[in-house]
């Protein structure tokens, strides 16, 4: 039985079960617990404001990690969801999973034209006795859930990113070296990246949001959310929907998100090894560097034209985080407020 479990037990034999958790948890929870939600990229600003409106009110971590990622879903002009680059063939495909406590896991790979794949992913996990559902079944599954099918016109940016595509076709994941940034310090750039940022050529330097939080009564859940890589090849499914790869949780370690090349991500079964890494012992950012070692180690020199990275959460509420490369940073949301941490990284 966990201490989490006891405080609680202890409070209801105090004739106080039917409290409500709500009001509680602004400074601590009845355990000493206090949420933390942490989330991929600049655009994890916004996002975990969505989840702390969960978190702050008592609220579990699955609904904090699913509305909160549903926020950047729902930014048009972001880089995830409908608003993002289409594949090669001009269609925009999402992949998304979600991940609880008890090992629950759901999620949906090649879904088109469905505004919410995260809440896709959830409603596979919670309605089906199944963990993925891809492309068209995928879509008639969250039709059959009363979930909209949404128009498949690119929007405004996405349709100019792939006019400048088409010209070459050439595919070529970006990445994200155009800020640089201290090796070691970690500093608080909330003013500095507002924005979800472009680059220089009009391109997104990430396609994807990744979650994971602990709520006040000690549980972990995770989430992740993207358009894949722009311009990729039509049924091209990244990491980021498969459960141990782009995402994982385990509630006595901790919970891990990957972001970045989706492909090298898969190749070590990302996310599950840097929760194995925290099983043996060590801190959130160890075992994220570990993990993106072990991936520049098999690159080699090709590790030069990628990016990956990890944020991890442990049982503890101790976080961080590790990238391949500079210009990875990861939102963080605690009771004492809302900022973006720059990632440590590898070259
Ligand atoms: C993928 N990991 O589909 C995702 C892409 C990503 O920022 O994270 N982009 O490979």
């Amino acid at each position: 039985m966990s201490i989490n479990r006891r405080g609680f037990i202890n409070l209801t034999s105090l004739g106080i079960a039917g409290f409500t958790l709500q009001g509680f948890v602004d400074k601590a929870s009845i355990n000493g617990q206090k949420p933390i939600v942490i989330s991929t990229w600049d655009a994890g600003l916004n996002a975990n404001k969505g989840a702390w409106e969960v978190l702050s009110k008592g609220g579990t971590a699955l609904d904090a990690v699913e509305k909160g990622v549903m926020v950047t879903e729902d930014e048009i002009s972001c880089c995830v969801g409908l608003g993002a680059n289409p594949d090669r063939d001009g269609y925009v495909t999402l992949d998304a999973s979600i991940m609880d406590h008890e090992f629950n896991c759901g999620s949906v790979a090649f879904l088109e034209q469905i505004k919410h794949p995260i809440s896709v992913a959830r409603k596979v996990m919670e309605k089906t006795p199944h963990v993925m559902l891809v492309g068209e079944g995928a879509q008639q599954f969250a039709l059959s859930q009363g979930f909209t099918l949404e128009s498949s016109k690119l929007s405004d940016s996405a349709e100019q990113s792939y006019k400048n595509w088409l010209k070459k076709s050439t595919y070529k994941p970006v990445i994200n070296v155009e800020r640089q940034s201290p090796k070691t310090a970690t500093s608080q750039l909330e003013d500095k990246f507002k924005a979800p940022a472009r680059l220089s050529n009009g391109e997104w330097n990430h396609d994807t949001i990744g979650m994971v939080a602990l709520d006040a009564n000690g549980n972990l859940s995770g989430s992740c959310t993207t358009s894949g890589a722009g311009f990729k090849l039509r049924g091209r499914v990244g990491d980021s929907p498969i459960i141990g790869a782009g995402l994982y949780v385990d509630n006595e370690v901790g919970a891990v998100v990957a972001t970045g090349q989706g492909e090298d991500v898969i190749r070590v079964a990302g996310a599950s090894a840097v929760v194995e890494h925290m099983r043996q012992g060590k801190s959130p950012q160890e075992a994220c560097r570990l993990v993106v070692e072990k991936i520049r180690s098999i690159k080699k020199e090709k590790a030069a034209d990628i990016q990956v990275c990890f944020i991890a959460l442990n049982k503890n509420g101790e976080h961080g985080s590790y990238a391949l490369h500079s210009g990875f940073n990861y939102a963080v949301h605690t009771t004492e407020g809302n900022k973006l941490i720059e990632s440590h990284f590898s070259v």
